[in-house]
């Protein structure tokens, strides 16, 4: 029972999409996670932020990494380029997949274990290289899919389902992202769609690399009184910094909101970011002091959501390697293989 299809028929009234599609048609294999796993509702908001955006599914290659978090890509989004690589190496395959074909979107699929446990030497490189991607880190404190050990997410003195107290320091994501470098950083939580959905869309249009941590509670081994990452722990300690709206277009705009509680941050695309505040002194465009913010608020048990940091003009990769603009499989034999002229007086530069 790991496969299992949906059925292919559409009810007629479904609403489509700007080009053609429902949303339906941005569905995967019917999901083998638990029932009322946190991952779900992500692959859940996943399939809205791509449908809203209206993009063809092949335009799209999801990469993801070993565990139940790393599942989910098959259960969405089936009508695109998929990759499981090893444990904890998506971003290193991620990167080698986007500098060989620059045209697609690229959506990296974590968890905690994944990502700050095995792949956190890889986690931290792809930050600091800029990689055009939106990297979604599926955060349950515990490996979910080896029966529920501490993860490296897990903060200290969080129990686990069998009583245990955890001892380690946590690594925090969010924090490491800003450290890095990642030029989106964002903080959500799997029972919040309304939250989730546009920072996906953000994240996607960000030409460099976006990060979103999205806590999502494990039913089965991580959601009882002592959990840090339980559905109840993290309702109630909830800080939302602000909420987002995104206009793939700037003429879409259509809502008005009171001067003051809204900054707009226009995007090189042409669309728009509009952030209204809940917390007036908190500055999404300033690392440092995003860093701190985290950590002070992290210190008195508060989870603090929202769009934490936004560089609105980043720089990629490509831009730092100066790459071709074309997808390597569409470079002719003469323009891969310049000849022995241009081999010669590459090798004599060397000399
Ligand atoms: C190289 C390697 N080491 C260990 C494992 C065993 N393993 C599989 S999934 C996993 C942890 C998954 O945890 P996480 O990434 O948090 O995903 P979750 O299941 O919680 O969504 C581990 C340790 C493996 N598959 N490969
Ligand atoms: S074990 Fe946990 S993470 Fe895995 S599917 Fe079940 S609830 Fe989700
Ligand atoms: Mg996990």
């Amino acid at each position: 029972m790991t496969y299992l299809a949906k059925p292919q028929l559409h009810h007629p009234t479904l609403p489509r999409n700007k080009i053609g599609f429902t949303r339906r048609d941005y569905e995967g294999k019917v999901s083998t996670l638990c029932a009322g796993c946190g991952h779900d509702s992500i692959s859940a908001a996943l399939i809205q932020a791509f449908w809203e955006l209206d993009i063809l599914p092949h335009r799209v290659a999801k990469l993801s990494g070993i565990g139940c978090s790393s599942k989910t890509p098959d259960y969405f989004l089936g009508n695109s380029h998929g990759f499981n690589t090893v444990h904890g190496r998506m971003p290193s395959v991620l990167t080698g997949a986007n500098l060989a074909n620059r045209e697609l979107i690229y959506l990296g699929v974590s968890g905690d274990g994944d990502s700050a446990s095995i792949g956190l030497g890889q986690f931290a490189h792809v930050m600091r290289r800029g990689v055009n991607m939106t990297y979604i880190l599926e955060n349950n404190g515990v490996y979910g899919l080896t029966k529920g050990q501490f993860s490296a997410t897990a903060d200290k003195g969080s129990k686990s389902k069998r009583g245990q107290i955890n001892a380690d320091e946590p690594v925090d994501t969010v924090s490491l992202a800003l450290l890095m470098g990642a030029t989106f950083v964002a903080r959500s939580f799997s029972g919040d769609k309304k939250q989730l959905i546009p920072l996906v869309k953000t994240a996607i249009a960000h030409q460099g690399s976006a990060f979103i941590d999205v806590i999502s509670p494990c039913v089965a081994f991580n959601n009882h009184a002592g959990s840090t990452k339980s559905y109840d722990y993290v309702r109630e300690h909830n800080e939302a910094v602000n909420h987002l709206d995104f206009w793939p277009n700037r003429e879409a705009i259509s809502v008005h909101y009171n001067e003051g509680d809204v900054i707009s941050v226009p995007q090189h695309d042409g669309s728009i970011i509009r952030l209204r505040k809940t917390h007036p002194e908190y500055e999404p465009t300033n690392r440092i002091s995003a860093m701190n913010y985290v950590a002070e608020h992290a210190a008195r048990g508060e989870i603090v959501t929202g769009l934490l940091y936004l560089d609105s003009d980043p720089e990629d990769l490509h831009t730092h390697l100066n790459t071709s603009e074309s997808p390597f499989n569409k470079l002719t034999e003469r323009e891969l293989c310049p000849g022995a002229g241009t081999l010669e007086k590459i090798n004599a530069a060397l000399r």
